[in-house]
């Protein structure tokens, strides 16, 4: 694993999971989710990880919305563009891997099966293989989300039987708390930094009420994070986050407070090998 001085900090801001009618403050439309991308670069963001909705606020994988999407945001804003392949868990494969058409800087590659609240998150070994490979080919730079212990061993083997990625750098976001996948405490967090590939650079984020105890463990231990209300949707006890923006602030003086200010875009491009 790599540590380093700053912190590059990702916002996941709309996820596959809440429903608009619950969450009436989630980003869902082109133009609500820019402005969501603008705030959240003015505070400290360098990444976003997008997930689309379609018309009725309903998650999508519809391709001209994909590149309407990356085009949008490269428009409004220097961060990395990095489109989700988890989509919702009732995504087909084969939607899921036409996401790489969209031609984004980043993609996620989630590195194994799990349970996920009442549902199942599939993602079969041939499957993962064929993203990572995809990925390489069009230089789109992924990012392997680790829901579970097991998923950074699979994640070794597939570096060992498939290389490196494209940009040549291994990073890799630990989501813990997720009902079915590795709790959000720091014991398992200290399981997980055991077994990071060596050089991999790791960000973190906490699931619902792991968010706070995730974001300390990842900034004190060199690592990145990333937050956003694909992940919570609370900001602290009894109190909703107003906007992904607020949750962005709290994450940047959080790492000022740990000397490891948040790092601009380029900068991120540089860690992570994104050319594009
Ligand atoms: N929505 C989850 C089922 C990813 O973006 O790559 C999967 C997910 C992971 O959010
Ligand atoms: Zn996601």
């Amino acid at each position: 694993m790599s540590t380093s001085p700053g912190t590059l900090i990702t916002v996941a801001p709309t996820g596959a999971e809440h429903a608009k009618s619950d969450v009436p403050n989630l980003p869902v439309t082109l133009d609500e989710l820019v402005a969501t991308a603008r705030d959240c670069e003015r505070v400290g963001a360098a990444m976003i990880h997008i997930h689309i909705r379609d018309d009725d606020a309903k998650p999508s994988l519809d391709l001209q919305r994909l590149k309407d999407t990356v085009a949008a945001v490269r428009e409004s804003t220097n961060l990395i563009v990095q489109l989700s392949t988890g989509g919702a868990v009732t995504d087909p494969e084969e939607h899921r891997l036409r996401v790489l058409d969209a031609m984004p800087d980043s993609a996620s590659c989630s590195m194994g099966t799990l349970n996920f609240g009442d549902d199942v998150f599939l993602n079969r070994w041939d499957f993962i293989v064929e993203l990572h490979k995809r990925m390489q080919d069009r230089g789109i730079v992924p990012e392997y989300e680790i829901f579970d212990l097991g998923h950074l061993t699979a994640l070794r083997r597939l570096l060992d039987q498939h290389g490196l990625p494209a940009g040549g750098h291994v990073h890799l976001d630990l989501v813990m708390g997720v009902p079915g996948g590795m709790p959000g405490d720091t014991e398992t967090f200290a399981a997980a930094l055991r077994l990071i590939p060596e050089g991999a650079t790791f960000s973190a984020t906490g699931v619902g009420r792991s968010t706070l105890p995730i974001l300390f463990a990842a900034l004190s231990a060199g690592g990145h994070v990333r937050v956003g209300m694909e992940d919570t949707i609370s900001y602290a006890r009894g109190e909703r986050v107003k906007d992904n923006a607020q949750l962005v602030a709290r994450a940047s003086g959080l790492a000022r407070i740990a000397q490891r200010p948040p790092i601009k875009p380029d900068d991120a491009r540089v860690l992570l090998g994104v050319t594009s």
